[in-house]
């Protein structure tokens, strides 16, 4: 008798439970049971192939994933990120994502985001806030890694040299980590030895179109060039005009090592224009929805999720060529 009472007091328990989380009773359910998950991204720009890439990737992978994406495309300007994340808050969306097109400058914006109670995933690139509750995860490369990579492959590729080696570097956008990483990762690799000089290095913006004007006038000033280290694909392929248009053979009178690994740069592989390759992965969508699906849960996510990539010869990038989807 009184299991039966236990039994049936329990059954109504569970009753009521569902029929409050039916109802939409649940406090936390407050925009209702068919609210989609609301994500403001805003995106450094379309400066090159890999952004490109990455900007396909994540706005299907939120259609897939079923996310509402608010996107924002900042022209490589900060002062447009800053001016969208506001956008978003004022819009009360559910998760802020953004690659910052510079490390450093963010603390008033997020701190914003902060009070407003909106989580923030950083994608991509990441800023160096020393607060580090501005901010609940960042899923991207390590870009040190990448300029560590570019510079053992020239260590070994002059291994048996003894003469002087002069580099010239094309930079990413100025303050932005993959251009301050990669120049650092690569710095640390080639250090021990100093046949190894780097006799001009700029800026070209991570365009194609900086990348053979700044590639140019290294030309015009530098009287022997061995190397370009370039910190992405895009401008690589703009110097290989420059190189071309001076008469010289790219990836023979000039070897080139580049970062990225799109399409365009292994077909220049395959033709022997450029002669190695670190991979930097664009495809970020869906492990970035699976995060912020996480984030607005409430679950526990890693403060840093790194990008799994590798490094191509000319060999390996023309078998990969067929195949590769960015
Ligand atoms: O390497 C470059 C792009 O932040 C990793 O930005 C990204 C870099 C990428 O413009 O091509």
């Amino acid at each position: 008798m009184s299991k039966r009472v236990a039994a049936s007091l329990v059954a109504g328990a569970m009753v009521t439970v569902l029929t409050a989380c039916g109802s939409g009773g649940g406090g936390s359910a407050d925009k209702g049971s068919g609210h989609k998950l609301v994500v403001g991204f805003s995106q450094v720009g379309a400066e090159s192939g890999w952004r490109t890439a990455n900007t396909k990737s994540i706005q299907e992978s939120a259609k897939k994933a079923g996310v509402e994406l608010k996107f924002s495309d900042a022209q490589q300007k900060q002062e447009n990120q800053i001016k969208a994340i506001r956008s978003f808050i004022q819009q009360k969306v559910d998760v802020i994502a953004f690659s910052p097109v510079v490390e450093s400058g963010w603390d008033t914006v997020l701190k914003e985001a902060k009070d407003a109670h909106i989580p923030v995933v950083l994608t991509d690139r990441a800023v160096d806030s020393k607060d580090e509750s501005l901010y609940v995860s960042f899923l991207g490369s390590d870009f040190v890694e990448e300029g560590k990579k570019a510079g053992d492959w020239l260590v070994k590729e002059y291994a048996n040299n003894s003469a002087d080696v002069n580099i010239v570097q094309l930079e990413g956008t100025t303050g932005s980590a993959p251009a301050n990483d990669r120049k650092s990762g690569f710095a640390d690799a080639t250090k021990g030895e100093p046949k190894f000089k780097v006799v001009a290095s700029q800026t070209g913006d991570f365009t194609r179109a900086k990348g053979k004007e700044v590639m140019q006038a290294f030309l015009k000033s530098q009287p022997k060039i061995d190397v370009l280290y370039a910190h992405n694909d895009d401008m690589a392929l703009g110097a290989i005009q420059a190189i071309e248009e001076a008469g010289k053979k790219p990836g023979t009178d000039i070897k080139i090592v580049s970062v990225d690994g799109v399409k365009d740069a292994f077909t220049a592989m395959s033709q022997g224009k450029i002669n190695y390759d670190v991979e930097c992965n664009p495809l970020l969508g869906d492990q970035l929805m699976d995060l912020v699906k996480k984030v607005k849960a409430g679950e526990q996510v890693p403060r840093r999720i790194k990008t799994e990539e590798g490094t191509f010869t000319p060999e390996q990038a023309t078998a990969a060529l067929p195949n590769r989807q960015y």
